[in-house]
C-alpha cells in the first residue's frame, strides 16, 4: 500500500475540479491561503489564453482539517471552475435537451488525445475526451501539490522552478544560485531568471500567436535541503529517479525530464560526470546543527559533501543530499489558430483540425505543476521512510537519523 495516495476528478469546462488525498499526517499547519497561493502561480505566464482571465483559482477545504490542522484523515479539496457557467448547456450533467444540446467536436487535433481518446472510448465527439485531457486538471494537481509542499516546509525543504527554454530561446542562470533563480523567476514574466532571454522568449511567443502556431520549452525543478536516503536502490518501483520520472511525464504535454546532468551525461567520460565525495565537519558542529533543523541548518548527509551537483540529488535511486535537480520538456500546445490537417470522424475527408480556445505557451505554468509533481513525490517518499501518524511522530524520527548522520555515528 502505497502511504499517501491522492485522486483528482472534473472536466475543464464542468462546475468543479475535486481532489482528495489520504495518507497526510495530523496535526500538520493548513490553511487555504497555503494552497491559494500556489494557485495563483500557476494561473500566471506570458503567452496563456482566454481562461485564465476569467478564472480566479481558489481552493476550498471540504474536509481532513479543523482549526487549521491536518486531522489525518482524507483531504478533500475543490476549485470551482468559474467559466461552467458559460458552459452550462453543452457540460450538463442530465441528459442533452434541445437547448442543451451542442455540435460535436469530430475533427481532432494532431498531439492533443482527441483522436487516441475517441476511438478508445468509441465516440465521434472529442469533447468527450478533451475536457479531461486539458491541462485544467493541473489547477487540482497543484492543490495536491502545495498540501505535500506544506509538509516538505515543515521540515525545512524547499522546492523552487524556473523556465529554462522556450522554443529555441534559452536562459543561463549565469551561474548564481538558487536564491537568486527563485527571487528572479516569481517576478519574471516567464518564471526565467534571465532578463534578456525573457525579453527574446516573448518575442518569440508573439511571434507565434500572430502565425496561429505554439511553443513549448523546458523548465528546471530544483529542490533543497532534502535529507540523504530519501528513495530506494533495492526495487524498480522505489528508485526515486524513475518516481520522479513517472511523475514529471504526467503532466500533460511533457515529453521528457533529465536529472542532473541528464542526457549530456551519455556523452562525457565518467571522470567528468560523476560528483568527488568530500568529508568535514566536527561531530559537536554536526549534531547542533542537527538540533536545529528546524531552522533548515542541518546537513543533509551529515559531514559528506559534493563540489559539483551533476547527478542533480540523486544516486542509486536515494536523494544523495545535494539539492534534486529535475529538468522536463514541454511540447508546443496542440492547439493550433492555424490548424494542421487532419480528418472528420462523420466524414471521413480530410478537414482542418479543430480549434478550441486554448494557450500559446504554458511553460511557467507547466514549470508550477512541476514542482507539484516533485513536491508530492518527496513527501511521499519522506513519508516512507520517517512517517507517522502525527507530525509530533515524524519530528522525532526525522531528528533521530538526522543525528545518525553525524560524524562518529554511522554504525556498520
Ligand atoms: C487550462 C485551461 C484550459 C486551457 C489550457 C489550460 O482552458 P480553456 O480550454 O477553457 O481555454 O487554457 O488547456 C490546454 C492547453 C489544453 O490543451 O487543454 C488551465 O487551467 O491551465
Amino acid at each position: 500500500m502505497t502511504v499517501l495516495r491522492f485522486l483528482t476528478a472534473g472536466e475543464s469546462h464542468g462546475p468543479t475540479l475535486m481532489g482528495i488525498i489520504e495518507g497526510m499526517p495530523a496535526h500538520l499547519d493548513l490553511v487555504e491561503d497555503d494552497v491559494n497561493r500556489q494557485l495563483a502561480r500557476r494561473q500566471k505566464g506570458y503567452g496563456r489564453g482566454g481562461r485564465m482571465a476569467i478564472e480566479t483559482d481558489t481552493v476550498q477545504i471540504l474536509s481532513g482539517v479543523r482549526w487549521g490542522k491536518t486531522l489525518g484523515g482524507p483531504i478533500g479539496l475543490a476549485v470551482v471552475n468559474r467559466d461552467w457557467e458559460n458552459w452550462q448547456d453543452t457540460m450538463a450533467i442530465g441528459p442533452p435537451t434541445k437547448a442543451s444540446e451542442s455540435e460535436p467536436m469530430t475533427r481532432p487535433r494532431p498531439g492533443h488525445g482527441d483522436l487516441a481518446g475517441m476511438l478508445k472510448y468509441r465516440t465521434k465527439d472529442a469533447r468527450n475526451i478533451l475536457e479531461r485531457a486539458s491541462a485544467r486538471e493541473t489547477a487540482m494537481r497543484v492543490a495536491v501539490g502545495a498540501v505535500a509542499r506544506r509538509l516538505l516546509e515543515h521540515f525545512g525543504m524547499v522546492v523552487s522552478s524556473h523556465v529554462v527554454q522556450i522554443g529555441d530561446v534559452m536562459a543561463t542562470d549565469g551561474g548564481r544560485g538558487g536564491d537568486w533563480i527563485r527571487e528572479k523567476a516569481e517576478t519574471s514574466p516567464l518564471r526565467c531568471a534571465d532578463d534578456r532571454a525573457t525579453e527574446q522568449m516573448m518575442a518569440a511567443i508573439d511571434h507565434a500567436r500572430a502565425t496561429g502556431d505554439s511553443l513549448g520549452g523546458i523548465f528546471e525543478i530544483i529542490a533543497e535541503h532534502v535529507p540523504a536516503g530519501l528513495g530506494s536502490h533495492v526495487h524498480w518501483d522505489r528508485r526515486l529517479d524513475g518516481r520522479l520520472g513517472q511523475a514529471l511525464m504526467s503532466i500533460p504535454a511533457i515529453k521528457a525530464v533529465e536529472i542532473g546532468m541528464g542526457r549530456e551525461s551519455g556523452l562525457r567520460p565518467g571522470s567528468q560526470v560523476h560528483d568527488e565525495i568530500h568529508y568535514h565537519g566536527t561531530g559537536a558542529d554536526c549534531k547542533r546543527e542537527a538540533f536545529y533543523w528546524q531552522g533548515r541548518h542541518w546537513p543533509t548527509a551529515g559531514g559528506f559533501y559534493r563540489s559539483t551537483n551533476r547527478a542533480g540529488g540523486i544516486e542509486g535511486g536515494m536523494t544523495n543530499g545535494s539539492p534534486i535537480v529535475v529538468r522536463a520538456t514541454m511540447k508546443p500546445i496542440p492547439t493550433l489558430y492555424k490548424p494542421l490537417s487532419s480528418v472528420d470522424l462523420d466524414s471521413l475527408e480530410p478537414i482542418a483540425a479543430g480549434i478550441e480556445r486554448s494557450d500559446v505557451c504554458a511553460v511557467p505554468a507547466a514549470a508550477v505543476v512541476g514542482e507539484a509533481m516533485v513536491s508530492w513525490v518527496l513527501a511521499e517518499a519522506f513519508l516512507e521512510k520517517f512517517g507517522g501518524d502525527s507530525v509530533k511522530e515524524i519530528e522525532a524520527s526525522f531528528k533521530e537519523y538526522l543525528l545518525s548522520l553525524c560524524p562518529g555515528q554511522i554504525k556498520g
